[in-house]
């Protein structure tokens, strides 16, 4: 069903999912993230090869919608467990075993577990207008939405505990100069600059993306040696693709490579 929290578009092989609750800054909200969900498996049913994911207006995502979960207080507190295992944690799942790469275009600010959401995804392209704020602690919180492995493995430890602990905004160039972000785009035209980079992912060996993905994120929890077991059954996955028999083909006959994703 169609969600105007979240839109939905397919181009040139890329779904180009966007946040839209700008009158409050995308904060996410239940029915939000159920559709931020749906997003997902619709452009995994579409065949689609690569999401990008920004915000409408001037955030990215302020995190979870602290109006939306206000009348709990009065009735003993939000279930925090309940509320991240079952919305949170499907779409975060959702991101880290997609069939497909996934972009976050941070457009403006990301707070919260909006900035979680932008660090769950495989790259991360910063406008000139982006700001990161990990705002958890600014509310008595401690970081959720996948933040306490992102963060850390992207800026390290010392740099983690730091954003945690001072909740001050990042922008774009301190987040380019310490891993958090992979490019830093004009504002101007940040959404064409994007779309032209999710295109080109779209247009990759995007199952050797997905295995790379997982590879990596098995590798952050194991040892040397189990690793090279790991890269070794990984290998011989990619190894079997089409796209990896066309690129090897391509190359010896000098002609440039086309990746279909199979
Ligand atoms: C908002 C929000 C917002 C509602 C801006 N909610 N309205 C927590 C609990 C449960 C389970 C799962 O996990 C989590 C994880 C989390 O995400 S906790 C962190 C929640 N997020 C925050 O604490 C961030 C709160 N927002 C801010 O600190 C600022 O708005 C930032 C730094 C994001 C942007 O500042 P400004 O650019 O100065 O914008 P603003 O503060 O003026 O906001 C504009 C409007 O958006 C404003 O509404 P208004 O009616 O006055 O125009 C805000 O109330 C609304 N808004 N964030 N999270």
């Amino acid at each position: 069903m169609e969600s105007e929290s979240v839109l939905f578009e397919a181009r040139e092989g890329v779904a180009i999912v966007t946040l839209n609750r700008p009158e409050v800054l995308n904060a996410f909200n239940a029915e939000m993230l159920h559709a931020l969900r749906d997003c997902l498996h619709r452009a995994e049913r579409q065949g689609l090869r690569c999401v990008l994911l920004s915000g409408a207006g001037r955030a990215f995502s302020a995190g979870q919608d602290l109006s939306a979960i206000q009348d709990d207080y009065a009735k003993g507190g939000p279930d925090f467990n309940v509320i991240l295992r079952e919305l949170y944690h499907p779409v975060l799942r959702g991101i880290r075993t997609l069939p497909m790469p996934v972009v976050a275009a941070v457009n403006g600010v990301a707070a919260g577990a909006g900035m979680s959401l932008a660090l769950a995804c495989d790259i991360r392209l910063a406008s000139e207008n982006a700001r990161f704020a990990t705002a958890f602690s600014k509310i008595g919180l401690i970081p959720d939405a996948g933040m306490a492995y992102t963060l850390p493995r992207l800026v390290g430890a010392g740099r983690a505990n730091w954003m945690l602990a001072t909740a001050e905004p990042v922008d774009a160039g301190a987040a380019l100069a310490m891993g958090l972000v992979d490019q830093v785009m004009p504002a101007a035209d940040f959404p064409a600059q994007a779309f032209a980079f999710a295109t080109k992912m779209a247009a990759g060996p995007t199952k050797a993306f997905v295995i790379t993905r997982r590879l990596l994120d098995d590798a952050a929890t194991c040892d040397f040696g189990h690793v090279l077991d790991l890269e070794a059954g990984a290998q011989a996955e990619a190894g079997a693709t089409q796209d990896h028999r066309m690129a090897v083909a391509s190359f010896l006959e000098k002609k440039p490579p086309t990746f279909q994703g199979r």
